[in-house]
């Protein structure tokens, strides 16, 4: 891990367009400041699919399909806080489905987290996690032999550049057998002055989200990043749907990284690209699912039409 974080860092910061991958926020602080942000008003995403997943388990868990007589797995990818997760686990248990829980995430610490909550609150769930990056996961994911119900919540797949996306569902329609589903949220196009107070809320959390990056290369790599240098500037334009996150260099400022025995120059305004958060509509998820034999059965989307879980189904055309 360590060794591809160190990669990485160079890689993107060696880049004429400087950038870092997203999905290095999640360290143990980044898995706190990602708690939060799901809890602050601002961000309506974990709100709007909570709304489905509590008000309209029923709905989806017919949507699934699933014969009650057979074990299946219930997989999660990037599972988070599983709050959402909850709703369905309880109610699947009520109506007498039976089934193991594998949550997946990059993160051990977020892992170990929701393996307390489950045990305490849940206790009767058979479950099993899994620490590990999603595409690598898949690879193994493939080899399980019962049927699978794969949840991707929260518009994970958003960080995901559509490029990226098609083959990520690709591979995942390449792990699954025909039969086997997927829910799939998707955050939905919406005017800037909904989504962009999501990315930028007025007590600073994603700033620290997003500067905490940058910390964590300080403490993992040995770098001098002084963070008073660097600001938080999100963007958002509904045309293209895409909420994008930069770190800006307030001035000219070297920064060294000891793991690396490198030195970084940054000048004045010169950003770094730290995320995408895409947003869809019907059209892009046709678009990014094509390629694949995972197909559109089913969707369905919060009260305020805001998200949308979409159920695809892998066939075998
Ligand atoms: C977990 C990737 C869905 O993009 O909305 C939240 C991460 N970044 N605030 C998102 C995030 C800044 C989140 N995802």
């Amino acid at each position: 891990m360590n060794a591809t974080f160190k990669n990485d860092v160079d890689l993107g910061l060696s880049a004429p367009t400087k950038y870092l991958p997203s999905k290095y926020f999640y360290d143990k602080k980044g898995d706190a400041l990602f708690v939060e942000i799901m809890n602050m008003p601002e961000y309506y995403l974990t709100d709007a699919e909570h709304d489905i997943f509590k008000n309209q388990t029923l709905n989806l868990i017919s949507a699934l399909k699933i014969n009650k007589t057979i074990n299946f797995d219930l997989i999660e990818l990037g599972a988070g806080d599983g709050i959402k997760t909850k709703e369905l686990l309880k109610t699947l248990k009520q109506l007498g489905f039976k089934f193991t829980f594998i949550p997946v995430d990059i993160s051990q610490n977020a892992l170990n987290n929701l393996e307390k909550t489950i045990k305490k609150e849940l206790p009767y769930i058979s479950m099993n996690t899994k620490q590990g990056d999603y595409f690598n996961v898949l690879e193994d994911i493939k080899w399980f032999q019962k049927p699978k119900v794969i949840l991707f919540l929260g518009s994970n797949i958003g960080n995901l550049k559509d490029g990226k996306a098609k083959e990520f569902i690709h591979k995942l329609s390449l792990a699954l057998n025909v039969n086997d589903k997927v829910i799939l949220g998707a955050d939905l196009i919406k005017p800037k002055s909904i989504v962009l107070p999501a990315y930028n809320d007025s007590k600073g959390i994603t700033k620290r989200f997003n500067i905490n990056l940058l910390e964590r290369i300080n403490r993992e790599l040995n770098a001098n990043f002084d963070l008073n240098n660097f600001k938080h500037q999100p963007e958002y334009n509904e045309k293209e749907g895409i909420a994008k996150s930069f770190l800006v260099s307030t001035k000219k400022q070297n920064v060294e990284i000891g793991a690396l025995n490198k030195t970084f120059t940054f000048y004045k305004n010169e950003r770094i690209h730290t995320e995408n958060s895409r947003k869809y509509n019907d059209t892009i998820i046709e678009d990014i699912t094509k390629v694949s034999k995972l197909k559109i059965i089913d969707k369905l989307t919060d009260s305020k039409n805001y998200f949308a879980d979409y159920i695809l189904e892998k066939t075998a055309e």
